[in-house]
C-alpha cells in the first residue's frame, strides 16, 4: 500500500458512506507551506457522526474534568446521575500540594447528587439544595461549583437559581455551570463554559497587592503528572512570581486574585484562550502564547517571559537556569536521540498536546508522520489569523460569549499599545496570537481531525509507525496491533515531561518504549499467524 499521503486519506474514508466521506475528507489535510504563508483549511469543531467511534468526551468533562477540577478547595458538586459523578473523581492524574496536612484539598473526594428516575421525573432542584447544605456541613469550603449534567439540561432544573439561594443562605461563593454534556459537540464547550464560570465567579474577587516585581499567570496548565510543580519550580529559581495556575495545583484565593499579575502566559490556547481574552479586556492584562513541552521550547519561553519584562537581571537569571538545566538535558538528549533518529510518531490528542509534543519528538531527532485534535478548532491547526473570516456556527452560538469591557477603576494596561509593537518586533513574541500547529509541521504530512477508530487501525497498518500517542481508549487496541501506545493524557503513570528535567523523562520513556524488543512479537490482525517461541529465541 502506497504511504503517498493523499493516497492514504483515500484509503482512511473509502469504507464510508458518501455524505460521511465528503465530510471526513474535509478533516483530514495533507500539510503545506504556502507562499502566501497560509496552510490549508482544515474542517473541525463539528459534530461527530453517530456510528463512527470517537475519542472525544462530552461537555461536562471539558468544564468539570479539565479546567474546575484541578483546582483542589473549590469544592465540586456534580447534579446529576452516580455514572457522571464518577467522573468527579479525579482519576486523570492531576496532582496538588497543600501547604499543610491541615490544608484543604477535595479532589480526591467525589460528590454527587446521585439523580434516581424520581428527581428525573419530579425535578431534583430540592435534591441538590440538600446536597449544598451537606456539603458545606461536611467540608465548609470557601465557595461551591454545581456542574449539571445531560438530564438536568433536560428536565430544566434551575442550578443557577439554587446556588444563589444557597449562598445566600451559607454566605459562601456558589455558583452553577450549564455544562451539560450535549452542549455543544465535544470537550471544548465545556473549556468556554468553564472560562466563563471563572471570569464571573471568582477572578478579581481578591484585591490584595503583591509587590513582586515580575508577576505572571500560568493559564492553561492542568499539573498532569506533576507538569505545574516542575514549571512552578523553574519559575521560582528565576524570580519570577506565579499568581495564579489556570488550574492546575491552585487554589480559589489565587485565581481570585489573578486580576493582579503583569501577564498571562498562554499554555493550552484551546481550553483557556477565552479566559485570557477576558482578562485582558478587563483588566489590561497582556497574554502571550507560550510553551513549556520541549527543552528548547522552555527556553524560548523563559527568554520571551524576560523580554517582556525588560529587566537585565532577570534576564541574567534565566539565561543561568537555562544553562545549568541545558546541561543535564544535553547529557541525556545526545544518547537518546542516537538510539531514535529517524523513527517516527504518530500524535492524537486533545487540543493542544498533538502539537506540543511534537517539539520533544523532534529534539531527540524524531518525525511526526500525523497528528490531530480531538476537539481542536481551525485556530488550532492554522492558527489565530483566520479567526476574523470564521463563521460562528450554531452549535457555538449554543455556548454564552461574554464581551468583557475595561472594569472602571481596574483597568490598568500593562503594556501600551507602542510597547507590545516593539516587543513584536524584537523576537517572535506571540501576543494574542497562536500559530496553530500545521504551521510547526513538515509538508505532506497528515492532519486528521476528531480521527475516528477505524482510521486509527488503516493508519497503523499503512505505516506501523515507532510509536502511537493517545489516551487509554486508544492504548490497547493500539499495543495489540504491535505498536507501543504513550498516553499524552495522563503520561502512564510516568511523567512530569515538562520543563527541562520532564523533557528528560520523556526522552528516556520514548527511548525505551520505542526500542523495545517485545513488539515485534505481537501479532497483528493482518498478520497471518504468531510468531513461535523458537522464532523468538531465535531473534
Ligand atoms: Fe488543553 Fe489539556 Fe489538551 Fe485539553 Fe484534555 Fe488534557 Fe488533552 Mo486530555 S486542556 S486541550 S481537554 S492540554 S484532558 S490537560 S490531555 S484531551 S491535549
Amino acid at each position: 500500500m502506497s504511504k503517498d499521503p493523499r493516497v492514504v486519506k483515500d484509503e482512511l474514508i473509502q469504507i464510508y458512506p458518501k455524505k460521511l466521506r465528503q465530510k471526513r475528507s474535509e478533516q483530514i489535510v495533507v500539510t503545506e507551506h504556502r507562499e502566501d504563508g497560509s496552510v490549508p483549511a482544515i474542517k473541525s469543531n463539528v459534530r461527530s457522526s453517530p456510528g463512527i467511534i470517537t475519542q472525544r468526551g462530552c461537555t461536562y468533562a471539558g468544564c468539570k474534568g479539565v479546567i474546575f477540577g484541578p483546582t483542589r478547595d473549590i469544592l465540586n458538586l456534580v447534579h446529576g446521575p452516580i455514572g457522571c459523578g464518577f467522573y468527579a473523581w479525579l482519576t486523570r492524574r492531576n496532582q496538588t500540594r497543600t501547604p499543610t496536612d491541615s490544608a484543604p484539598n477535595f479532589m480526591n473526594y467525589c460528590l454527587s447528587t446521585d439523580m434516581q428516575e424520581e428527581n428525573i421525573v419530579f425535578g431534583g432542584e430540592k435534591k441538590l439544595k440538600v446536597a449544598v447544605k451537606e456539603a458545606y456541613e461536611l467540608f465548609h469550603p470557601k465557595a461551591i461549583a454545581i456542574f449539571s449534567t445531560c438530564p438536568v439540561g433536560l428536565i430544566g432544573d434551575d442550578v443557577h437559581a439554587v446556588a444563589r439561594e444557597m449562598s445566600v443562605e451559607l454566605g459562601i461563593n456558589i455558583f452553577g455551570l450549564s455544562c451539560e454534556g450535549y452542549r455543544g459537540v465535544s470537550q471544548s464547550a465545556g473549556h468556554h463554559i468553564a472560562n466563563n464560570g471563572l471570569f464571573k465567579h471568582i477572578i478579581g474577587l481578591d484585591e490584595t497587592p503583591h509587590d513582586d516585581k515580575f508577576k505572571i499567570n500560568l493559564l492553561g496548565e492542568y499539573n498532569i503528572g506533576g507538569d505545574g510543580f516542575v514549571l512552578e519550580e523553574i519559575l521560582s529559581r528565576c524570580g519570577i512570581k506565579q499568581i495564579s495556575t489556570f488550574s492546575g495545583n491552585s487554589t480559589y484565593d489565587s485565581m481570585a486574585n489573578s486580576h493582579t499579575a503583569d501577564l498571562n502566559l498562554v499554555m493550552c490556547h484551546r481550553s483557556i484562550n477565552y479566559a485570557a481574552e477576558m482578562m485582558e479586556k478587563k483588566f489590561g492584562i497582556p497574554w502571550m502564547k507560550v510553551n513549556f513541552i520541549g527543552a528548547d521550547a522552555t527556553a524560548k519561553t523563559l527568554r520571551k517571559i524576560a523580554q517582556y519584562f525588560e529587566d537585565a537581571e532577570l534576564a541574567e537569571r534565566v539565561e543561568q537556569v537555562i544553562a545549568e538545566e541545558m546541561a543535564k538535558v544535553e547529557a541525556t538528549r545526545s544518547v537518546v536521540k542516537a538510539r531514535c533518529e529517524g523513527k517516527t510518531a504518530m500524535l492524537f490528542v486533545g487540543g493542544s498536546r498533538a502539537h506540543h509534543y511534537q517539539m520533544l519528538f523532534t529534539e531527540i531527532g524524531m518525525k511526526t508522520i500525523a497528528a490531530g485534535y480531538e476537539f481542536g478548532h481551525r485556530d488550532d491547526y492554522e492558527g489565530r489569523s483566520i479567526l476574523p473570516g470564521l463563521k460562528v456556527d450554531a452549535d457555538s452560538r449554543n455556548i454564552e460569549q461574554i464581551d468583557a469591557v475595561p472594569d472602571p477603576e481596574r483597568y490598568r494596561a500593562r503594556r501600551s499599545p507602542d510597547q507590545i509593537a516593539k516587543l513584536e518586533a524584537l523576537s517572535e513574541m506571540e501576543f494574542r496570537d497562536y500559530i496553530g500547529m500545521m504551521k510547526e509541521m513538515d509538508d505532506e504530512q497528515l492532519v486528521i481531525d476528531d480521527l475516528s477508530h477505524h482510521e486509527t487501525e488503516r493508519l497503523l497498518e499503512i505505516y506501523k509507525p515507532d510509536i502511537f500517542c493517545a489516551g487509554i481508549k486508544e492504548k490497547y487496541a493500539v499495543q495489540k496491533m504491535g505498536i507501543p501506545c504513550k498516553q499524552l493524557h495522563s503520561y502512564d503513570y510516568g511523567g512530569p515531561y515538562a520543563g527541562f528535567r520532564g523533557a528528560i523523562n520523556f526522552f528516556n520513556d520514548i527511548d525505551r518504549m520505542v526500542n523495545m524488543k517485545i513488539w515485534s512479537y505481537v501479532t497483528p490482525p493482518w498478520q497471518p499467524k504468531a510468531k513461535q517461541p523458537e522464532e523468538m529465541a531465535a531473534d
